[in-house]
């Protein structure tokens, strides 16, 4: 069976029939209070054409993020500006030997002794010390040991010391003091001292001595009163009153 709408199409003088059967039949019709009123319109024709836009909706939920976008980097800036100095670099390292200079003029050189009479005084010099080491000294690598064979207090031996250019003995091995003990034959000072701290043995300048060789029960600090270091002839130590009276030995730079 077609629509009803289809059927009218096809048969344009049926759809006027159909109407106006259907005009008559409404306008016969007495309206009944107790029905809806309402008036269907039924109308018939071919669609209409489409109605104007509506009005923009709400703006929807946020979307997703997008992907990072693919245009093109931007150009490089240009340079930033100049840093703070850095430090100074380590030293380089040390140049080649340059060549020999030229012999200098030394315009007072000829008053000294010439170049032969000074060879001659360096081998004199040599000679001196293989005396001194053959009568009171000992040399043991740098060091020459020597005593003036005569006693006194620490402090004394102290100024000797200095004054001749040289130090109080103090043996860093077993080496030296085995020298030491070989010169002074014993009973003699040491420059070593716990005057500051005591039971604490410094050298002179005030740095602990490594190497010690202390006597069976030494030290002792008798009488609360032995702050300095003397050796003995079997190269021990004991640790001795300051104020003692015992050989001079002092320690000379080869
Ligand atoms: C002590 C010694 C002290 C004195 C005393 C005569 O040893 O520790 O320093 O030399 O002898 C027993
Ligand atoms: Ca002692």
């Amino acid at each position: 069976m077609l629509p009803l709408v289809r059927t009218m199409s096809l048969f344009p003088s049926l759809s006027l029939l159909l109407l106006s059967v259907v005009a008559t039949s409404y306008s016969e019709i007495e309206p009944d209070e107790n029905l809806p009123k309402t008036c269907p319109v039924i109308t018939c024709a071919s669609p209409g054409i489409n109605g104007l836009p509506g009005r923009d909706g709400r703006d929807g939920p946020k979307g997703e993020k997008g992907e990072p976008g693919q245009g093109l980097r931007g150009i490089q800036g240009p340079p930033g500006k100049l840093g703070p100095q850095g430090n100074p670099g380590l030293p380089g390292i040390p140049g080649s030997v340059g060549q020999k200079g030229d012999a200098g003029i030394c315009p007072k050189c000829d008053d000294g002794p010439a170049v032969s009479e000074r060879a001659a005084l360096r081998s004199e010099l040599d000679r001196v010390k293989k005396w001194l080491a053959f009568a009171l000294g000992k040399q043991v690598g740098k060091k020459f040991f020597l005593t003036n064979g005569r006693k006194m207090t620490f402090d004394k031996v102290k100024a000797l010391c200095t004054h001749f250019q040289a130090s109080m003995a103090i043996p860093m091995n077993a080496e030296e003091n085995k020298a030491i003990a070989y010169v002074t034959k014993g009973d003699a000072f040491l420059g070593i001292t716990d005057k500051e701290n005591e039971g604490h043995f410094v050298d002179l300048t005030g740095r602990p001595v490594t190497y010690q060789n202390w006597n069976a029960n030494e030290p002792n600090n008798a009488n609360s009163e032995e702050h300095c270091v003397m050796i003995l002839p079997d190269g021990k130590w004991n640790d001795i009153s300051c104020s003692a009276s015992l050989l001079a030995v002092c320690e000379f730079p080869v």
